[in-house]
């Protein structure tokens, strides 16, 4: 898709998502705003000078016509370039949503001149915005992850990059490191070690890359709260957990039956607790005896989706023996995050609670005794759920924003080279030249994060994720 052909023509689309509903806006930006408003608002039909009668920034309750006919009530606002989203000449129109009535609209403004008007292209806005200077980049990038959103939390945090917090990081250090090259350049005396005010450049560049470290860890735990928590419930075949899979959603997906091994293969739904998004998948059943192949196949499967959840509700069934099979599963989820728990807790076996406890205080694990059938203790199992969400949060408690998979990228590579730096500076290396160059290219991955330099088919490939409208 091409997007970065930065025509001067004025593009306009729906920003709101298409569909019945109470308003929709229409955005137009570019330097025939003025003229489409002129033409096809009540209010301001055919002023030759509309400018003396509307002022930016200010709703205005009119009409939208079509040849000289009302086709809806609205709300218009105008922006004058340069204080718009993008940088032009902007309007929105609010109207009453209806996906006929949208394209009608969209269809008078652009037949005012179909040479210089057509509809915009998805993120073209938000791409102006940036070739104007509105956005850098990262905040670019940060509109459509914070409308892409899995959570209050990680909107938050995208609306942190957005406001431009991680920009202002960047470009702080920019400057710190063009003072460490012009430091550098002009002769600095090493033995000193000195940089501004009291900090050595070693100090300093540690400091940074501490930062550093602490924005890619933080931004890998906000990703993985907004990707979803990855839980898995394992254990033996009908110890009860498609029932359990079931109770936690609320609904009846997976069959449950008391034949053992219908649940060949996996489920997986997700829930929200506490407005965070946790992917639930129901296995197979694992019964290492299994003769039958297509069963074989689906506790092979289930394997694989143990070992890459980020915890574990590992099942057992009080009112049957805990056995070699039981002891075997456990043993494969030893070192996940997990919850043992004993389901069937109405149909408790004599002695198999004891077993149980004998066996798992050995291994110092806790047993949460609960009954799925009559719903004893399964707070249990959500608090568990509740306590990692707390952990994630925890460790991302401090960060206001997050970067995404390039910065991250991008990010570390910075990081290698200021640890280059750092090196040659502490080895008082004499190749100032040297030096000067890591500098260089350190400068010039913050340009890229920042979009200063981007490559083209990176920038096509950011702005192409977008919306159409946005
Ligand atoms: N008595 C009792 N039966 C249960 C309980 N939980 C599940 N079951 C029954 O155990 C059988 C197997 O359950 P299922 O969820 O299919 O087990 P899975 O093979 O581990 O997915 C079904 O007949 C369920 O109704 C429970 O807490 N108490
Ligand atoms: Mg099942």
């Amino acid at each position: 898709m091409k997007h970065i052909d930065l025509d001067s023509n004025t593009i306009t689309a729906l920003s709101t998502p298409p569909g019945k509903g109470g308003v929709g806006v229409i955005r137009i930006s570019g330097s025939q705003a003025l003229l489409i408003l002129s033409k096809i608002i009540e209010k301001w039909r055919g002023h030759p000078r509309i400018i003396s009668r509307i002022q930016p920034g200010h709703m205005y309750h009119s009409y939208i016509l079509s040849s000289d006919k009302r086709i809806d009530e609205c709300m218009v606002v105008y922006f004058k370039a340069p204080n718009s989203y993008t940088g032009e000449d902007s309007a929105e129109i609010s109207f009453h949503s209806n996906p006929f009535l949208a394209e009608e609209i969209l269809d008078i403004i652009r037949d005012i001149d179909p040479e210089t008007i057509r509809l915009a292209l998805p993120g073209e806005f938000t791409y102006r915005a940036y070739k104007n200077g509105k956005l850098d980049l990262i905040q670019a990038e940060s509109v459509n992850e914070l409308i892409n959103a899995n959570s209050r939390f990680f909107a938050r945090m995208k609306f942190g990059s957005l406001e431009g917090k991680l920009s202002r990081i960047m470009m702080q250090l920019k400057e710190d490191l063009i003072q460490l090259g012009i430091a550098v350049e002009t002769g600095i005396e090493f033995e000193e070690d000195q940089f501004l005010e009291g900090i050595t450049i070693t100090e300093k560049l540690d400091d940074t890359m501490k930062r550093i470290d602490s924005i890619l860890s933080a931004s890998r735990f906000n990703e993985q709260l907004n990707r979803g928590l990855n839980v898995v419930i394992v254990g033996k075949v009908n110890v009860g957990k498609s029932s359990l899979f079931n109770l936690l959603l609320m609904e009846e997906r997976s069959i449950t039956s008391s034949i053992p091994g219908t649940t060949r293969d996996f489920i997986r739904e997700k829930i929200y607790l506490d407005g965070f998004p946790i992917e639930i998948t129901d296995v197979a059943g694992i019964n290492r005896e299994t003769k039958d192949d297509i069963e074989a196949q689906g506790i092979q499967r289930s394997l694989d989706k143990v070992k890459n959840a980020d915890a574990v509700i590992f099942m057992v069934d009080a009112s049957r023996h805990f056995d070699k099979t039981d002891k075997e599963i456990f043993y494969l989820i030893k070192k996940k995050k997990k919850i043992i728990v004993a389901n069937k807790l109405d149909i408790l076996a004599p002695d198999s609670w004891e077993n149980l406890n004998a066996f798992f205080e050995r291994e110092k694990e806790e047993v949460f005794g609960i009954s799925v059938k009559d719903q004893i203790n399964i707070e249990g199992v959500t608090q568990f759920l509740k306590q990692i969400i707390l952990e994630l949060k925890e460790a991302s408690r401090d960060s206001e924003f997050t970067a995404n998979k390039r910065q991250r990228q991008l990010l570390e590579e910075l990081k290698q080279i200021l640890r280059l730096i750092k090196k040659m500076v502490e080895a008082q290396s004499s190749h100032i030249e040297i030096i000067g160059e890591e500098i260089r290219s350190a400068i010039s991955i913050i340009g890229q994060l920042m979009g200063e330099i981007t490559p083209e088919e990176i920038l096509n490939r950011i702005f192409s994720e977008f919306c159409i409208g946005k």
